[in-house]
């Protein structure tokens, strides 16, 4: 028996990965730069035996079917791959979310899965390494390697598609991230397929790769400089252009909802009365509200005009996946 262990925090991207080159190696056409969170993370312990007969996951306790299962089973089949350790496992994890997130967060899953099955296996994979073979379960997990902001350098090839950390001078901890958690039911259209069509069809799709550089730079240097604003705007404009390519796809489609509108012009509004508050969001209905950790109980308490307590989440930065005790 070969067990190993692993805790990871989700990452929300300020600039977006938005469309794969490779799909079997989820090499995707554009950087993108993250902040990792404390407020959701994952828990992932792994054993693998020469007496099981096939793999297993368990999610929250729950033996999940085929279908929940495959992502788990086809990374468990890279790292035997890359392992040459040809034994079955059982996965347990445990996600740490608030129930009505509607947060299946694929970005700490995998990055706590990739990190369990290095533990269990003694493979010794550096933090490059380990970036790699997470990126291979979901493309955001690489991201989850580390904490505070990360960029994932796209690369061209499974060798040169990894993230790094991006120097702050921690930076990232006078900075906080409001979730407002939509329950509305949105098309379910997973990002999986979602960048599919969009690259397949959206008539925007290539100004979409031409300016995520420009955004990631001028990110960059939002970082570099400690500029709140500079990194506001640029994370808001990002996240829109991203989700124009949605609505130039063909059939179109978007994650938008009514109260994700309302979760932005409540963004908007408090921008314009003063408050230093950008807005971005991802393949989901859930508007995240990115602010200065000094301001963050104020915009949180006006947010709560809008929208009960239960929907709304405070998060601040998060540190990198960690082996655990098993
Ligand atoms: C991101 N998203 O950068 C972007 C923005 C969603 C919108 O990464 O197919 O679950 O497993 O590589 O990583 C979600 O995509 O997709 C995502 P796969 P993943 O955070």
């Amino acid at each position: 028996m070969h067990n190993g262990k692993a805790r990871a925090f989700t990452n929300i991207a300020l600039i977006k990965y938005w469309g794969k080159k490779d799909q079997q190696l989820i090499l995707p056409m554009n950087n993108s730069l993250s902040l990792t969170l404390d407020a959701f993370y994952t828990e992932t312990s792994v054993s693998f035996s020469k007496k099981y007969t096939a793999d297993s996951f368990y999610l929250d306790g729950q033996l999940q079917d085929e279908k929940s299962t495959e992502k788990v089973r086809r990374f468990l089949d890279l790292v035997r791959e890359q392992s040459q350790f040809f034994e079955y496992a059982i996965v347990q994890s445990q996600n740490f979310v608030p129930t009505a997130a509607g947060l299946a967060s694929s970005a700490s899953g995998l990055a706590a899965l990739a990190g369990a099955c290095n533990d269990a296996l003694g493979l010794n994979l550096s933090d490059k390494e380990l970036s790699r073979l997470a990126r291979k379960g979901s493309g955001s997990a690489c991201r989850s390697i580390y904490g505070g902001f990360v960029e994932w350098e796209k690369g061209d090839s499974d060798q040169n598609s990894y993230a790094l950390p991006v120097p702050s001078n921690h930076w990232e901890d006078e900075l906080a991230m409001i979730f407002i958690l939509i329950n509305d039911k949105a098309k379910d259209i997973s990002s999986r397929n979602g960048m599919q069509r969009t690259v397949a069809t959206s008539t925007y799709y290539t100004d979409w790769v031409k300016n995520v550089d420009i955004d990631i730079k001028k990110a960059r240097e939002a970082i570099t400089t400690h500029d709140f604003q500079a990194l506001g705007e640029v994370t808001e404009s990002n996240c829109l252009k991203m989700h124009a390519t949605t609505l130039a796809a063909s059939p179109p489609f978007t994650y938008w909802t009514p109260n994700s509108l309302k979760a932005m012009n409540k963004v908007h509004t408090m921008r314009q009365a003063g408050q230093d508050c950008y807005f971005t969001m991802d393949a989901g209905p859930n508007v995240k509200v990115l602010c200065q950790k000094k301001d963050s109980q104020k915009i949180y308490h006006e947010l709560q005009k809008e929208f009960p307590a239960e929907q709304l989440v405070m998060a601040y930065a998060g540190k990198g996946m960690e082996t655990l005790e098993t």
